[in-house]
C-alpha cells in the first residue's frame, strides 16, 4: 500500500506534462494559463476575485445586473446559455435568473471537478434548470450535447478571459464561437485599458494572493508533471506592457538553477523568467473592430461609470 501511494504521488499526468514542456523547452520559457486552474488554483483565483485591488469581478457583477435586464428581450423560449469557462456559476445566475426564456445551462470548462460541483449546487438551488456540463478546452472546437444542439443558443464569456489570448488567437476563438453558437448572440466581458496605477496592484496585490496563484503552477507541476521546482526560488512579477495593451505575469528565477520536468532537464539563469500569463485589455472601439473582423457586430456595449470594464453583446452580422 505504501508503495502504491508513493507511485500515485509521483504519477505523471501526460496532458499536464506535455502542456508544460512545450513552453518550458522553448528559448523564451512560457506556461499556458489554463494550467493555473487545478483545485488549488481555482481556490486561489476565487480569493483573487474578492481582493480589494482586483476590480474586474466586482465591476462586472455590478454591470451584469443591468446587462441581464436589458440585453436579450426577444430571446425565444427554450434557449440555452453556453458559458465558456463555466467553472463557477455565479455570473451565469445573474443572466439565468433575469431571462426566463433560458431554462438550460451549458458550462464548458477543463476543470472537471469544478463542473461537478457547479452541477450539484444548481441541482439543489435551481431544480428547474437543465444543466449539461461539458468538460473541454473551450479554445478548441468542442461538441455540444445532442439535446442542446437543436436549441437557440446564447454564448456567455465573462471575466475578460478572452484577454488571455493574443489577438490572433482571440480572432480564431471568436470565429469558432460564431459557428459553435450557430450565430446566436454572444455576451462577452472585456477588461478596458487603464492607468497602470490601477492595473498593476490588481495583478500584484498586497496580500500576495496573486503571487501564490502564479507560484501554484510550479507546485502543480511538482504534483502532476514529475517536476522538482523549488517554488520559493521564483518570484512573482506583473508588468503592464502598454505597447501591446496587456498585463504580463512572470515567475522570475532568483538564481541559476536546474529543474527537472517529466525527465527533462531545464536550466534557468538568474533573472530568467517563465512568462505565465497575458491579460490583454481592449478599448470599446478596438474590441468592436476585432469582433467585426470575425463576423460579429457589437450590437450594444455597457461600461461602468469609471470605465473600468465593458460587456459587449455581439450578434452575427447578416443574420
Ligand atoms: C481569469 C484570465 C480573466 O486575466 O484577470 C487574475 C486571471 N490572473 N489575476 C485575468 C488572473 C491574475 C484573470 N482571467
Amino acid at each position: 500500500m505504501a508503495a502504491n501511494a508513493a507511485r500515485r504521488a509521483h504519477a505523471i499526468d501526460p496532458v499536464v506534462a506535455e502542456a508544460a514542456l512545450s513552453g518550458l523547452l522553448a528559448a523564451r520559457k512560457t506556461l499556458p494559463p489554463k494550467l493555473f486552474y487545478d483545485d488549488e488554483g481555482c481556490r486561489l483565483f476565487r480569493e483573487i476575485t474578492r481582493l480589494p485591488e482586483y476590480y474586474p469581478t466586482r465591476t462586472e457583477l455590478a454591470l451584469l445586473r443591468t446587462v441581464a435586464a436589458e440585453a436579450l428581450p426577444d430571446l425565444p423560449p427554450g434557449s440555452a446559455l453556453v458559458e465558456y469557462g463555466g467553472s463557477d456559476e455565479t455570473k451565469a445566475l445573474y443572466v439565468l435568473d433575469a431571462i426566463p426564456q433560458l431554462q438550460t445551462y451549458v458550462p464548458v470548462d477543463v476543470a472537471a471537478g469544478a463542473l461537478v460541483q457547479v452541477a450539484s449546487r444548481l441541482h439543489r438551488s435551481r431544480p428547474g434548470l437543465a444543466v449539461y456540463p461539458v468538460v473541454a478546452d473551450f479554445l478548441e472546437p468542442f461538441a455540444l450535447p445532442r439535446s442542446v444542439r437543436t436549441r437557440p443558443l446564447v454564448g456567455f464569456f465573462p471575466g475578460s478571459t478572452i484577454g488571455n489570448l493574443d489577438p490572433a488567437h482571440a480572432t480564431q476563438f471568436l470565429s469558432t464561437a460564431r459557428w459553435s453558437l450557430s450565430d446566436g448572440p454572444f455576451l462577452i466581458g472585456v477588461d478596458l485599458p487603464k492607468d497602470a496605477a490601477i492595473l498593476l496592484p490588481a495583478y500584484d496585490d498586497a496580500q500576495g494572493t496573486t503571487a501564490a496563484f502564479n507560484r501554484n503552477l510550479l507546485h502543480r507541476l511538482n504534483r502532476e508533471a514529475g517536476a522538482d521546482f523549488d517554488p520559493e526560488g521564483f518570484t512573482h512579477r506583473a508588468v503592464w506592457n502598454a505597447r501591446q495593451s496587456r498585463i504580463e505575469m512572470h515567475l522570475v528565477s532568483q538564481e541559476p538553477q536546474v529543474v527537472h520536468v517529466a525527465g527533462h532537464r531545464i536550466s534557468f539563469a538568474a533573472g530568467e523568467t517563465i512568462h505565465t500569463e497575458n491579460s490583454y485589455k481592449y478599448g470599446v472601439a478596438e474590441f468592436a473592430a476585432l469582433a467585426a473582423s470575425c463576423g460579429w457586430a457589437s450590437a450594444r456595449v455597457w461600461t461602468d461609470a469609471e470605465q473600468l470594464f465593458s460587456m459587449h453583446l455581439l450578434s452575427a452580422r447578416g443574420s
